[in-house]
């Protein structure tokens, strides 16, 4: 019989929280902020305690769901963009067709087996970017995720690092930045600033970690909050 914990998303009433799940984990932060070295590490931790992970991202994380993030960040193999701007609310309804992909495909399919999953951004990441980065109404989101996603994370790492740090760390690592990475620093800035308000606002679920320090303090800090969550998972 599957807990209440693996049951395929659903629509819940505007008055309940979303549920979040013990066993699914998702890393946040600006434009490289760490989150796939760091999530390479959180991979390696739950391995090494016996556990299945799926390790996964977004936009992505399904064939379906990897051919809308080729849309969304329109760059051609010469750099060239692929096909016209999207506007706005054609970008977070895309990312909202993949996440439902990515939940139905992937996510719940891997929760419901018993294995961990570890995703390299979602929904956090279209309040960040699309609410606060491109000024969409988070009622809008907010109904998306409630309706369209059903579901939280028990976990979400973020990773805060200054925009110019960011920049310096992967300058010169894609030869053609894609479409998003385009964006001028004030867009960042407020990506940033709306990551650190849901923090602030979710203390329990979103854990801050300071991504300026040395890649092994990064790393030991992302690994100190998944044990706790490991602990959660084993009481739950
Ligand atoms: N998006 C996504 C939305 O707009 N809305 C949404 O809802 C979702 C889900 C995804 C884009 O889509 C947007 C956000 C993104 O713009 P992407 O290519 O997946 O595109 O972009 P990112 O997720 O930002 O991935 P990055 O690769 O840019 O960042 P990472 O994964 O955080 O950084 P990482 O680990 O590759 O590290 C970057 C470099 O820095 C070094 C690493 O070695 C690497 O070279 N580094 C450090 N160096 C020194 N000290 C440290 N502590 C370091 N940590 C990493």
């Amino acid at each position: 019989m599957p807990s209440a914990h693996d049951m395929p998303a659903q629509s819940v009433s505007p008055l309940q929280p979303l549920p979040t799940h013990p066993r699914f984990v998702s890393l946040e932060g600006g434009e490289g902020a760490g989150k796939s070295t760091v999530l390479d590490a959180l991979r390696q931790r739950l391995q090494r305690a016996g556990h299945e992970v799926v390790s996964t991202r977004e936009p992505g994380g399904t064939p379906l769901a990897e051919q809308i993030r080729g849309l969304l960040l329109n760059v051609a193999a010469d750099g060239r963009a692929l096909h016209e701007k999207p506007a706005a609310e054609t970008e977070l309804l895309l990312m909202f067709a993949a996440r439902a992909q990515h939940v139905r495909e992937t996510i719940q399919p891997a929760l419901a087996r018993g294995a961990w999953v570890i995703s390299d951004r979602f929904t956090d990441s279209s309040y960040a970017y699309q609410g606060a980065g491109r000024g969409l109404d988070t009622g809008l989101i907010a109904t998306l995720e409630r309706d369209v996603v059903g579901l939280r994370p028990g976990l979400t790492v973020l990773l805060d690092l200054g925009v110019a740090i960011g920049r310096e760390r992967t300058r010169g690592r894609d030869l053609y930045p894609d479409r998003i990475e385009r964006e001028r620093d004030d867009f960042f800035e407020r990506v940033r600033r709306a990551f650190l308000d849901r923090a602030a606002a979710e203390p329990e679920r979103i854990r801050v970690v300071d991504a300026s320090r040395p890649l092994e303090a990064v790393v030991a800090a992302a690994v100190a909050e998944l044990e706790r969550a490991m602990q959660r998972a084993e009481a739950a």
